[in-house]
């Protein structure tokens, strides 16, 4: 057995069950939506490694060549001995450049939702770093997060890539900032932001020709299917993802192709034709708008990075 890896936890928070309450409350609305953290199903969270791989989503490969080129100087800021925690760990292959540059990190705490797939993340990474301390967490980092301290209290450094954060409109995203701040007790936060850019090319990411960005907008519906005995026609409804340039935002919607109904735990929901399901929002930011965000969260931006295209930005944020 593996020494340095402890059994994933389930946080208080966890709520892998409430898929389908939140479920029924959203179909319920005048506005219907499903919430986007539902997206990551183990089928999910592997529908969302190929995107990564498209070659129309250039954010996963901006980010980490950002991380790999300014991984040393990352690892100053963070310093020595410092508890790695990260928000939304998905496929860990980030945080593997981070940890490659840290200074004798003293622990990795890998928060997800999806806890299979942490556990299988998790496992070949304790491989690769038989020394480190592992401590995944399954749980939603949208609740509270109360991560228990490490003997020794290490200080800790969180890291928050992809811009996972643009799911949230500002005021949430700033709410989310200033609880991520609190449960860093001090530390500093690196987090990715995807920019504002070119209305072409953001909408090319989330409508990428291969149909992958399709495949995982409906997984929603597969998912409910497979857990919830439920029985949307997928070819029912169309994937659609137009950006909202007044927003400054990716809209994700799965609109009705007819007039139907869906069985749902023992209810009826009725969707016109033409009906929208609202499924996520991805929020795009200016360097400086993300700046104010961080300020109006009691952070401090300390540093800066981009690519030469300024696709994507990695901003240091410290809390004290
Ligand atoms: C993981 C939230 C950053 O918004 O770009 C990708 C999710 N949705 N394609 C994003 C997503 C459609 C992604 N985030």
């Amino acid at each position: 057995m593996d020494t340095n890896l402890a059994r994933p936890q389930t946080t208080a928070s966890a709520d892998q069950d409430d898929f389908a309450g939140s479920l029924l409350d959203g179909l319920r609305k005048s506005s219907k939506e499903i919430a986007c953290k539902y997206f990551y199903d183990q089928t999910g969270s592997r529908l969302f490694d190929a995107i990564c791989e498209l070659p129309e989503y250039y954010q996963t490969r901006t980010e980490t060549a950002l991380l790999a080129r300014h991984a040393e100087e990352i690892a100053a800021l963070m310093g020595e001995d410092v508890e790695i925690v990260e928000f939304g760990a998905g496929s860990l292959r980030k945080v593997r450049i981070l940890l490659g540059a840290a200074r004798s990190p003293r622990a990795y705490t890998p928060m997800d939702i999806s806890g299979e797939y942490l556990c299988d993340v998790v496992r070949s990474l304790a491989a690769d770093h038989p020394a480190l301390t592992l401590r995944p967490l399954v749980g939603d980092f949208t609740r509270p997060l109360e991560i228990p301290v490490l003997p020794g209290s290490p200080r800790r450094a969180g890291f928050f890539p992809g811009s996972t954060i643009g799911n949230f409109k500002p005021d949430a995203a700033m709410a989310l900032l200033r609880r991520m701040r609190t449960s860093l007790n001090g530390g500093g936060l690196l987090i990715g932001v995807d920019l504002v850019k070119d209305p072409a090319r953001l909408h090319a990411a989330y409508n990428d020709a291969a149909g992958i960005t399709a495949l995982f907008n409906k997984n929603l519906m597969a998912r409910a299917n497979r857990e919830l005995g439920a029985d949307f026609d997928l070819d029912g409804f169309a994937h659609y993802a137009p950006y909202n340039a007044a927003a400054h935002r990716i809209e994700m919607y799965l609109v009705s192709l007819k007039r139907q109904s869906v069985n749902l735990c023992g209810q009826r929901f009725e969707f016109a034709q033409g009906e929208p399901v609202h499924t996520e929002d991805s929020h795009k930011y200016t360097i400086e708008s993300f700046r104010e965000l961080a300020v109006r969260a009691g952070l401090r931006p300390r540093a800066v990075w981009t690519d030469q295209d300024r696709l994507f930005s990695m901003h240091w944020l410290e809390s004290h």
